[in-house]
Order: structure tokens, then sequence, then C-alpha cells
């Protein structure tokens, strides 16, 4: 396994910018916010400095109102990705950042439990303890951003508007609600992709999807990137279940945080109660036995089966039956011979186990759904999650995502997406730490 952790290591070092890490050279030349999370806690293992560096510049593009935005472009000269900085035209909010300039919309919230993670491997460290006092109050900011500008009816979950936003661009559960959008090209700004330029057209979102990512951040725009009018005009409205668990995990790390260090979480602990009782009442569906997105706007659960309905887990919130329900599809999907764990549901029509999270497997998911099922004493399976990224990324490389599909992965020599990724360096670093901190061979 050493000259895996070598190569890990390599790829943060070729990707690391003089301060913050960019996910893939060509394919993504900036600073993305989820992305820093996981690379984060990757520096954890062996550059707490670098960690904590990666997170304060992620930060540095914090806008007033709290909002975390999902790029933060370091450099306004780099002209190879779509949309840059001077698309978004973050002026038009009068808090966003301009120094750094950043896109305008937001991301999984991770960082609560990112720095819970980095503080635990570091309790002793005088510098960490004062580098988790002065993150905090930023991500206490950026969680009243979401609650104050994103849970119209105050339940305590948060909505997006954007695909970009959930981290999971194309998949199938965004599709019902961006078909809404009533597309006239006349009236879309002109724009050139770049992605497909860099990677294989099969393996991104198609044009029709990238017309509609275009048409959400212009109706954005309009509404100064900042909720109440985007409440109420945003055809593509969702409460994202992974979302949500994530922020639900994150206050849970801001907790631990803060008991550490010394300091107030009562806010905090207000959040938790209120977001895990709507939590459990919102997403889950007892039909399905799983963890469903909600569609604001049609107001109904979307009843499709995504990777995103297992990361309650990561949170700790299904009770003892609901884990149980997780489990064992999770088994089933493994005995059908698929490496754990796809993004999409594997029986449904719309499963494509090539086009990015419409059914390959992404190793920082693995992350999450691996401590997710440790938690509920569930360690065969976590062990498999874990063998299976390991797997996957030895035996092609450190790709974006992977095919999922046992029978077809044999056929191929290399992943998905870019290559010589970041947070698929950094997940492998925590989980080859987990094999010796765990015993496990
Ligand atoms: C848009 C950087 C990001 C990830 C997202 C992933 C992909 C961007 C894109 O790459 O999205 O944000 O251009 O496709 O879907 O999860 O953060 O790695």
């Amino acid at each position: 396994m050493n000259h895996l952790k070598q190569k890990a290591k390599e790829i943060l070092s070729n990707n690391w910018r003089n301060g913050f890490t960019i996910p893939t050279a060509k394919l993504y030349p900036f600073q993305w916010n989820w992305d820093s999370g996981f690379v984060a806690m990757g520096f954890a293992q062996y550059a707490v400095k670098q960690a904590m560096q990666e997170l304060r510049n992620l930060f540095s593009g914090q806008w007033q109102n709290g909002m975390l935005p999902h790029i933060i472009f370091h450099s306004e000269t780099e002209n190879t990705y779509f949309p840059n900085w001077d698309f978004w035209e973050t002026s038009v909010n009068a808090g966003a950042s301009q120094q750094p300039k950043t896109s305008g919309i937001t991301q999984p919230p991770v960082h609560g439990f990112v720095l819970d993670f980095i503080l635990n491997l570091h309790q002793d460290d005088e510098e960490v303890k004062a580098f988790a006092k002065e993150l905090y109050p930023k991500i206490i900011n950026y969680h009243r951003f979401l609650y104050n500008y994103r849970d119209p009816k105050k339940e305590g979950l948060f909505f997006i508007y954007h695909p970009w936003e959930s981290g999971r661009d194309n998949s199938p559960i965004w599709d019902e609600s961006l078909n809404r959008l009533v597309i006239d090209e006349a009236k879309l700004p002109n724009y050139e992709r770049r992605d497909t330029k860099v990677a294989d057209a099969s393996e991104r979102p198609t044009k029709d999807q990238y017309d509609r990512y275009v048409y959400l951040m212009q109706l954005g725009k309009r509404h100064q990137y900042d909720g109440e009018g985007i409440a109420k005009e945003s055809p593509f409205l969702i409460q994202d279940c992974m979302m949500n668990a994530i922020l639900i995990q994150a206050n849970k790390g801001l907790v631990n945080v803060a008991k550490q260090v010394g300091l107030d979480f009562a806010e905090v602990e207000a959040w938790l109660q209120q977001g895990a009782a709507s939590f459990q009442h919102k997403f889950w569906n007892e039909e399905k036995q799983f963890y469903l997105t909600y569609d604001l706007r049609g107001e109904k659960q979307i009843a499709h089966k995504d990777i995103g309905g297992y990361i309650p887990l990561f949170a700790g919130l299904p009770n003892a039956t609901q884990a149980n329900h997780l489990t064992q599809k999770l088994n089933d999907i493994k005995e059908k011979g698929f490496y754990l764990c796809p993004s999409f549901d594997i029986d449904s029509p719309l499963f494509d186990s090539k086009r990015y999270w419409r059914g390959p497997v992404w190793p920082h998911m693995n992350w999450m759904l691996y401590q997710g099922l440790l938690q509920y004493q569930q360690t065969e399976l976590a062990k498999t999650v874990l063998n299976d990224t390991l797997a996957l990324v030895d035996q092609v490389g450190f790709y974006e995502y992977f095919e999922s599909q046992k029978n077809k992965y044999d056929q191929l020599d290399h992943g998905f997406g870019g290559n010589h990724f970041s947070w698929s360096a950094s997940t492998v670093l925590n989980f080859l730490e987990e094999i010796v901190k765990m015993s496990y061979f």
C-alpha cells in the first residue's frame, strides 16, 4: 500500500497552488468548496499546516451574508473553465467577495465535520486549537446563511436552487425539476463549454443540461444570489437529503469542536434539534424504505434513489430498522456485481454507469458512507467500501469517478472524468490510515 500513499501525496503536492488545492489540472483549475474540505482531511494526516491554509484560503472567499461560494477563483487571468468569475457577475450582491472573485452559489457544507476531524488528529497542538477557534465563527456564519436565506418555512432544512450546489450535478434526481425550466435559446447568454474539451463528452453532462445550469445562474443573478426572490421564482427548488445530512453532521462536528476548545454552541444545538426531527419526517419514505430528496417547488419527494440517500447514516440519523434497510440494499448491490457504491439506483432505467453522477463510484462519497456504516457497527460492509475504493484506484489510477459494474470495469484501463484527482488522493490517504488505526490487516 506504500505506493498508493506515495502517489496520493504526490498528486496533492502537484495540485497545490501556493495556499490551496485545485481538484485536478486542466478540468478544474480553481479552488472548490467541498473538494477543499475533503482535501484538508487528507493533508491533516501528514501536513496539518497545509490543511489549515487550504481552509483559510477557502474562507477568504466567504461573502458578508455568510455564503461560502462553490468556487474561489484565485486567479482572474486563468480562463480555461466555464463559467469563469466574470460570467457570475457577483458584484450584483453588495456583500459578495470581490477579492478573491467567486461564484454565486454554494456547495455541501462539510467544513464543520472537517474541522472536527482535523482537531481530533491534533488535539494537543496549540496552533490547531487556535485555528479551530478562528474557523469556528466562520463556519457558524455559513450555517446561519443556510438557515436564514435558504429555509423559508423555517424547518431546519435548507434548499438549493442549482444542481451545482448539490455537488451531484447531473444526478437523475434533478431531471424532473430541470425539465420544468422553459428554455428559450435566444434568451440564454452565449457561452462556450470548456469541460468537454478536456474530458470525454460521454462522461459529462449533456448540452441540454448545461443550458439549464446557465438558466439557473441567470435566475440567481437576477435576485442578487441571496435567497428570497429565488425561493419565490425558481422552478428548481430542492431540499437535498444528502446536503442536509451533511449539514447536520457538520453541526455535530461543531459541537465537538466547541466543547474541546471552550466555545459557545447553544445556537448549533438548537439547529441540530430542529434539523434532525424535520429530517426524518421530510426525507424518509416508508414504502421505498429509503431516504429521498424533496422537491420543494413540486411539494413532493423525488421518487429516485441516489447515493445521497445513504448519507444520513454518516449523520447518525436512521434508527436501527431504517439502517438495516439501507445496509440490506448495499449488500444487494454488492451481490449483483457492483463496486460500492454506485451514485445512482442500479435498477433504474436512468442508471448510466459511465455518466458522472448517474451511476459511477465516487471515492469521497465512499468515505462518508464508510464512516456511516462504522457508526452502525456494519464493519464488514464498511470494509468492502474501503477495499473497493482502494482497488478501483490501485488498478487504474486516481480518477474523479469510476465504472461501478465489475464486469465492465475489468475491460477498462482507466477511470472517468479528470485524473490525478485531489479528493480521490485524500480519500485514499484517509482509508490507508483507517487500515492501520482499525488493524484491518
Ligand atoms: C461544477 C470539482 C467539482 C465537484 C463537483 C463535481 C464537479 C463542477 C463541474 O466538479 O462539478 O461545480 O464543472 O462539473 O460535480 O461535485 O465539486 O471537483
